[in-house]
């Protein structure tokens, strides 16, 4: 091999290790304190509403510790993003709180004991 392609060969893998770093640092994961879920039903909602949010790639919902578990792409949603979409769908997330027209048509189910 010549000295010229060797070098592009060097650049090349140089490139590569950079780009690989790139995408992995992308991606945060986060966790968000969902106090106000109460059932199955309230964790699938959160779920489902995380998941359509542009920018996230995973999701796991732990409703015994009251938890979700958000793995995004920073480059597209910010943390503010993912807690506004859950106080959208009537849960509180971290400190913010539900909105509270959407909560208040939540099944009695997925509501808190005192609003039952
Ligand atoms: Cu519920």
């Amino acid at each position: 091999m010549s000295k010229k392609g060797k070098s592009m060969k060097k650049l090349f893998l140089i490139i590569s290790m950079l780009l690989m770093v790139g995408c992995k640092g992308e991606f945060e994961k986060t966790d968000i304190s969902i106090s106000t879920a109460q059932c199955g039903m309230c964790a699938n909602t959160i779920s489902h509403t995380l998941k359509n949010v542009d920018g996230v790639k995973k999701v796991n919902v732990d409703l015994g510790a009251k938890v979700a578990t958000v793995i995004f792409d920073s480059t597209v949603v910010q943390v503010e993003s993912l807690e506004s979409a859950i106080s959208n769908a009537g849960y509180q997330a971290n400190e913010a709180s539900a909105n509270a027209e959407v909560y208040k048509k939540l099944p009695g189910c997925c509501k808190l004991p005192a609003d039952r």
